[in-house]
């Protein structure tokens, strides 16, 4: 059987991260691709000679033509720029988004039938407008936010319970930006809401509203302490369990920034849902009945991701 192709677009911070993981966990051949050049060729050359070292074969390329790309099964995306001190998701968005109509061009070319996992922010939105502008089907292009999120999320419960990060579940709703609904009532530990265990003593309320806004500012944590650039390693392990899931048809259950067609009231966005990936990309959208407060929170972070939707339709009216 031959090997699966993971086309990277961007090998920058998290691009360089995932070929190593890919390599690592063997899930196929890379082609590094980015407007740089040689930093694709650098990065793969140097992760190819870790190959006997750790024991690996997959094949590493770099390359600056799309032509590379061609016939890849996965595509993940993170061409662009991020974050500095000070910025936010959506001061990106201008630059950002012109990058996204060169990579859709680029995919619709020469990957039109491979599931395409966005990473670049402000994700939504550009995952949105990537999926426009690739005109691949909306099944197969998804943006990964909820991963990050919700692992931000489990590690700082574990931490604050003193158990095992295993057995920390969570689940992040709405759009990656401050308006995140982190759901308190669908994490738990081994099976015990986080209500439960508040009632139980194990923490109070003050403490978990502390967790949420951390994991709400995950991101401007990092970014605060890095100074030139924004986290890589936690977002390229949660693109890897989401191309993970649909290489291996495992139907994972997992928060990602998928095409909305009427669930949860919302059309023609993307937002952050707890989505089934398998084979056939994103198979099913999970659809959870919300509380009040939640709904109310939910809606407001659709509205931030409608409102970054329309600033892109203004610079690029044929989004519309
Ligand atoms: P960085 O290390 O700067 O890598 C980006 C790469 O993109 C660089 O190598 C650039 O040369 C390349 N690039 C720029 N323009 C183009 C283009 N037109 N075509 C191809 N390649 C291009 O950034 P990074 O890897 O740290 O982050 C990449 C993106 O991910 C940024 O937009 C971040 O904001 C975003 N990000 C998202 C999350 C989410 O959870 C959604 C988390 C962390 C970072």
């Amino acid at each position: 059987m031959a090997r699966n192709k993971i086309a990277l677009i961007g090998s920058g911070m998290i691009g360089g991260t995932l070929a190593h993981m890919i390599g690592l966990k063997d899930l196929g051949d890379v082609v590094l691709f980015d407007i740089a050049e040689g930093i694709p060729q650098g990065k793969g050359l140097d992760i190819a000679q870790s190959s006997p070292v750790d024991g690996f074969d997959s094949r590493l390329t770099g390359v600056n033509d799309y032509a590379g790309i061609e016939g890849a099964d996965v595509c993940i995306v993170t061409a662009g720029v991020p974050r500095k001190p000070g910025m936010s998701r959506d001061d990106l968005l201008g630059i950002n988004l012109k990058v996204m109509e060169q990579v859709g061009a680029g995919l619709k070319k020469y990957a039109p039938k491979a599931f395409v996992i966005c990473i670049t922010n402000p994700l939504d939105a550009m995952v949105w407008a990537l999926q426009k502008f690739s005109g691949l089907p909306k099944s197969h292009v998804v943006g990964m936010a909820g991963v990050l999120d919700s692992a931000r999320f489990r590690y700082f419960l574990a931490e604050e319970f003193k158990v095992s990060v295993e057995d920390v579940t969570s689940f992040v709703l709405g759009g990656h930006g401050d308006s995140m609904v982190p759901m308190i009532r669908y994490s738990t530990v081994a099976g015990i809401p986080l209500p439960d265990l508040i009632k139980m003593g194990w923490t109070s309320k003050e403490k978990l509203d502390q967790i949420v806004q951390r994991t709400r500012d995950g991101g401007a944590e990092i970014v605060g302490l890095l100074k030139t650039g924004s986290a890589f390693y936690a977002p390229a392990a949660s693109a890897i369990a989401m191309a993970e899931a649909y290489l291996k048809d495992k139907k994972r259950v997992l928060p990602c920034a998928a095409h909305l067609s009427g669930q949860y009231g919302v059309k023609n966005t993307y937002v952050g849902v707890p989505v089934v990936i398998g084979a056939g990309g994103v198979e099913r959208v999970i659809e959870i009945e919300l509380g009040k407060a939640e709904q109310k929170m939910f809606d407001n972070s659709v509205a931030a991701v409608q409102g970054l939707c329309e600033a892109c339709v203004k610079i690029a009216p044929q989004l519309a």
